[in-house]
């Protein structure tokens, strides 16, 4: 019985890291208000993760502040320590780089600027679409061939080399063949971005997964999958 339990321990520590892939960040609860000054940059974020991903393109940044009423981001490196009043602005919290928080990471991908995390609670598609934007993302794009060769190397290690069942964003509200994105662009109908044969689902399969080869598939919405959000 312990064998089983420790086995599964070890399956989950194995996807765990497959599923989180890079930097990592946690609020740090500790601070007593001093922030480490002079920041690095300072943006205006499409949300909490975005934030993080601009201060994990920098070596230098450690530490990371992010309003959520105001977007507002900024990044500091470590060595700075002049001191700043978190309290002058009401509702920013304190990230430091380096601890595990799922909530706060993506796996970032130089070559395509892509931000994106492999969600393992199974959702609908629209229930995915929904958590998604919960943290200020969507659902993941297939808008080039390279955003699919992008994730492919996270899902090869999640779904160990075997089939992937993974929400991508498009639905083809009109039963035309035209899966539509969030953003109002179409995913590619070409070859090369489908697994062999799809789409096949005609009307009963409206949604967009990512399944055999790593390639997409139309599957009916309601069908709960794992899914992959970008940010
Ligand atoms: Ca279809
Ligand atoms: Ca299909």
């Amino acid at each position: 019985m312990i064998n089983i339990l420790l086995s599964l321990l070890m399956i989950w520590i194995g996807r765990t890291s497959a599923d989180l892939p890079s930097t990592s960040w946690i609020r740090n609860y500790d601070q007593s208000g001093k922030l480490y000054d002079n920041p690095m940059f300072e943006i205006t974020a499409r949300g909490r993760i975005h934030c993080t991903v601009r201060c994990s393109m920098e070596s230098c940044c450690q530490t990371m502040t992010y309003n959520p009423n105001t977007n507002g981001c900024r990044g500091y490196c470590r060595n700075t320590t002049i001191e700043e009043e978190l309290s002058s602005d009401a509702g920013r919290e304190l990230y430091l780089r380096g601890d595990t928080s799922a909530d706060h990471m993506c796996g970032y991908d130089k070559n395509t600027s892509l931000c994106y995390s492999l969600k393992t609670d199974d959702q609908d598609k629209h229930g995915a679409a929904a958590q998604c934007e919960r943290d200020n993302g969507h659902l993941f794009r297939v808008e080039s061939f390279e955003r699919l060769l992008a994730v492919e190397g996270v899902l090869r290690d999640y779904f160990n080399n075997s089939l992937a069942y993974v929400w991508v964003d498009g639905e083809d509200y009109n039963s035309t063949n035209n899966y539509v994105m969030a953003n109002g662009n179409s995913v590619p109908l070409t070859d090369a971005f489908w697994s062999s044969g799809e789409p096949n689902g005609l009307e009963y399969e409206q949604c967009v997964g990512i399944h055999y080869g790593y390639k997409l598939n139309d599957w009916p919405c309601v069908i709960r999958h794992k899914y992959l959000c970008e940010y």
